[in-house]
Parts: C-alpha cells; sequence; structure tokens
C-alpha cells in the first residue's frame, strides 16, 4: 500500500490533518489502535476558541457545531463564594463555543469517509520505520493477525502522549520539559441542567471545580482530586455533595442534580517535547505536548498544529519547497509555549495546592481579585481564553 503522508492516530489532530490535505490534494491513510465506537465517544475537551471554530468552518466541517454548539460571549471566575463575569466579546471582540470533542471527531469522520478518505481502525502493533530516509513506511496488523505495509513521504504523529511516534525519535536529540501536578480532575457527565449558561471556574477552600456542559441538559463537572485518586470511592452521592459544598455562596447557585452517565480521573500535567520534527516523522497534538485542562487549550493546540503542517505539506507538494517543513516546529513551539504559560497560570490561579501557606494562599485569592477587577488583567485573561492569533512565519 502507498500513499502520500501516512497518519498514526485518529483523533483530533490526525483526523483533521487528513480533512485539511485532502482540500489541497493530499493523499493519507490513518491507522488508529482503537475502534470507532471508542474513538467517537471518548468524552474530552469541551471548548473550542474562535481560530478553531474558523477552521472547522473554513473547511466544510461546521454544520452540526453551529447548530448544536452553544456559543460563550464569557465566562465566570468564582472564589470567596461569588461569581465575577469576564467578558469576552466586550474585552477581545471574540468568543468561543462549547462543543464536545467527541462530536467533533465524528463530524471528521463522517466527511473523510463521504470523500472516500481511508481510516484502518483496530490497527495493532503500528511501527514507524525509516524516517532518517526518504521513504518511511509504517507496519501493522489487523485484528485478523494480518500485517500490513504503508510507503509514504512522510510521518505525521498524531498518536497522543502514549503513542509510538515521539519515542521513535532518538532520546540523545529530543528536549523534554515536564511538570506534573500533586491533583487531578475528577470528571462527570451527567443528565442534568448547567448551573447557569457559561462555564464556572471555581476556587474554594477544598479545591477548585468546574462547572461546564455539553447541551442544555447535558452538564459536564469537574472537581479537583488526588492525581492517584480511586473513583471507586466516589459515589454518586458523594460526588454531588461536593459539588454543591465547592459551589456554596451568598448568591446560592442552585445545581441541579440528575443522573451520572460517565465519570472518570485525570492526572494534570504540563509537557512538551522539541523537537517536534525528526526527519520524515513531524509530531502534532498531544504526542509532542501536553496541558493541565484548565486552560482550555489541548485540543485547540493540536488543531493549530496540523493546521501548519498541512501548509508546510502544500508547499513541499505544490512548489517544491521544504522552507516551511523546515520552520514548523519552531512557529508551532510559539504558539505552543504562549498555550502552555497560560495553562500553567490558570492552574496556579484556581488550585488548592497543598504546599501552600496561609501568606501563599492570600497572595492567590488577591490575584484572583486584582484579575477579576482590572480591566487589563481580565483582557489578558480573555486574549489568551479565546486564542491568540495564528501567527503564520
Ligand atoms: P488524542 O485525542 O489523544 O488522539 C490520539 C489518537 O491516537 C491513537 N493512538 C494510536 N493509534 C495507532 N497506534 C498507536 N500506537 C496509537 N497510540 C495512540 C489514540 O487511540 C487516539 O485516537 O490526541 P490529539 O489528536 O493530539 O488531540 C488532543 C486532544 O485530545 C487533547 O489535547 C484534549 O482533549 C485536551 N483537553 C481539552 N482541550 C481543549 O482544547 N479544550 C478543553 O476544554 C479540553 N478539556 C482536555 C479537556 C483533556 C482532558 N483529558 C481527559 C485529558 C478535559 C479533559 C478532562
Ligand atoms: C469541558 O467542558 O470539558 C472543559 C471546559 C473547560 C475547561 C476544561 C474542560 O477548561
Amino acid at each position: 500500500m502507498r500513499t502520500q503522508v501516512g497518519i498514526i492516530g485518529a483523533g483530533p489532530a490526525g483526523l483533521l490533518l487528513s480533512h485539511l490535505l485532502h482540500l489541497v490534494g493530499i493523499e493519507s491513510v490513518i491507522l488508529e489502535a482503537r475502534d470507532r465506537p471508542y474513538v467517537e465517544g471518548r468524552i474530552r475537551a469541551g471548548v473550542l476558541e474562535q481560530g478553531t471554530v474558523d477552521v472547522l468552518n473554513d473547511t466544510g466541517l461546521g454544520a452540526r457545531m453551529n447548530t448544536e454548539g452553544l456559543l460563550h460571549h464569557g465566562t465566570t471566575l468564582r472564589f470567596r463564594g461569588r461569581n465575577h463575569h469576564i467578558d469576552f466579546v466586550d474585552l477581545t471582540g471574540k468568543a468561543v463555543m462549547v462543543y464536545g470533542q467527541h462530536e467533533v471527531v465524528k463530524d471528521i469522520i463522517a466527511q473523510r469517509l463521504a470523500d472516500g478518505g481511508k481510516i484502518v481502525f483496530e490497527a495493532a502493533d503500528v511501527a514507524a520505520h525509516g524516517i532518517e530516509s526518504d521513504a518511511p513506511s509504517i507496519t501493522w496488523r489487523d485484528k485478523d493477525g494480518k500485517d500490513y505495509t504503508l510507503d509514504c513521504d512522510f510521518i505525521a504523529g498524531c498518536d497522543g502522549f502514549h503513542g509510538i511516534c515521539r519515542p521513535a525519535i532518538p532520546a540523545a536529540l529530543q528536549q523534554n520539559y515536564e511538570r506534573v501536578y500533586p491533583f487531578g480532575w475528577l470528571g462527570i457527565l451527567a443528565r442534568s441542567k448547567p448551573v447557569q449558561e457559561e462555564l464556572i471556574y471555581n476556587l474554594h477552600d477544598r479545591g477548585f471545580a468546574l462547572f461546564s456542559m455539553r447541551t442544555p441538559e447535558i452538564t459536564r463537572l469537574y472537581l479537583q482530586c488526588q492525581p492517584d485518586e480511586d473513583i471507586a470511592n466516589w459515589s454518586d452521592d458523594r460526588i454531588w455533595a461536593e459539588l454543591h459544598h465547592r459551589l456554596e455562596g451568598e448568591d446560592r447557585l442552585k445545581l441541579a442534580e440528575g443522573p451520572i452517565l460517565q465519570k472518570s480521573v485525570t492526572p494534570m500535567r504540563s509537557f512538551v517535547s522539541t523537537p517536534m520534527r525528526h526527519g520524515r516523522l513531524f509530531l502534532a497534538g498531544d504526542s509532542a505536548h501536553i496541558v493541565p485542562p484548565t486552560g482550555a487549550k489541548g485540543m485547540n493546540l493540536a488543531v493549530a498544529d496540523v493546521r501548519y503542517l498541512s501548509r508546510a505539506l502544500d508547499a513541499y507538494y505544490k512548489k517544491n519547497s521544504s522552507d516551511l517543513l523546515g520552520s514548523y516546529s519552531d512557529l508551532c513551539l510559539r504558539r505552543i509555549w504562549k498555550a502552555q504559560r497560560f495553562s500553567w497560570w490558570m492552574t496556579s490561579l484556581l488550585h488548592k495546592f497543598d504546599e501552600r501557606n496561609a501568606f501563599e494562599n492570600e497572595v492567590q485569592l488577591s490575584e484572583l481579585d486584582y484579575v477579576v477587577s482590572s480591566r487589563a488583567a481580565k483582557t489578558s485573561l480573555a486574549e489568551n481564553y479565546v486564542g491568540l492569533p495564528f501567527e503564520d512565519q
């Protein structure tokens, strides 16, 4: 089998890359370890930056997002039991879209298949070969035990944090930057009405809580917890009691309960691996970097990476120019580090750190107080949250 770009991973990065390449006439094949229902049902991100929304709209993927997604003009920071509104549109002229990552994934898979794209699900033992040569290839085994080889010009490593592509780069040539946080998020999806129309990022003495949503009937709620928290210790009743507790305050916001449809615990880390290219292998999305979810940046970064990568590959095939492929890693990393900084800052601002003393806790609350009372500080938060402009060189 042969194609131009072999893509490993059918998450948002791999799927969108394949779609963007198709639009400029470049062929690709996607190899995905999991089956289609698993990939389409994986509950993860929920907030799309304006730039991500624009990419989806401009490339014909926006139809369902525009009818089912929820446009949010701002967000709420809550501390000492009071809400403080941050108005993105007033501060930046931009908004964000609340639309589940798995819905984006479903939309791109449907479009790729309608366009005759090839996605191989349940590909086992996927391995990248010859990445330092001009003729790389990918091998895998299908679910019946049959072995395959895909010859290609380039390999896109879109296989997430635990994939095989990043480790295929010689360790001596890689530099990794990492911060592991002393907490995780316990997330639930519930059939209950959101407590208000916009998200609430809430700091409480017992830790952070996030009140988010997917639709006007489905809420997505998170609680700061231990990084290795055993979900078995969290009955539905305990989760609701803790969510009510962290939302307490003088305005008595009323959190509606409902059946819990899904629960999971996510540890939190910041991670960047550089460079994002080795020979003919290009990393994109979570395979090269992870952000803590407090800034809602992970999927948006994956979209920005593949937007650059598709342009660089287009220039290679149409103009026989490798310049953009050469600057791919540096260009992506400028945006990635800004998103890392923002995600780290939001995480530091909104979580309870056991190692902080009473003085440091007061400084944290005072920083929140400053952010919500200064137009300059609110604008800084808002412009990062809605997404910094794409830099094209
Ligand atoms: P993915 O989505 O992890 O996809 C990688 C794909 O590769 C497959 N794979 C392999 N395939 C073949 N062979 C192998 N050896 C393979 N190994 C892995 C996997 O099965 C998978 O299908 O990476 P991608 O495409 O880079 O996308 C990144 C995003 O998924 C991630 O950054 C976001 O979900 C992060 N994130 C958020 N991002 C946002 O922009 N906004 C948010 O509001 C937001 N909230 C979140 C989040 C992530 C969370 N969790 C669970 C980590 C909230 C949470 C709780
Ligand atoms: C979500 O709805 O899953 C979500 C929203 C905002 C975040 C993280 C996750 O910062």
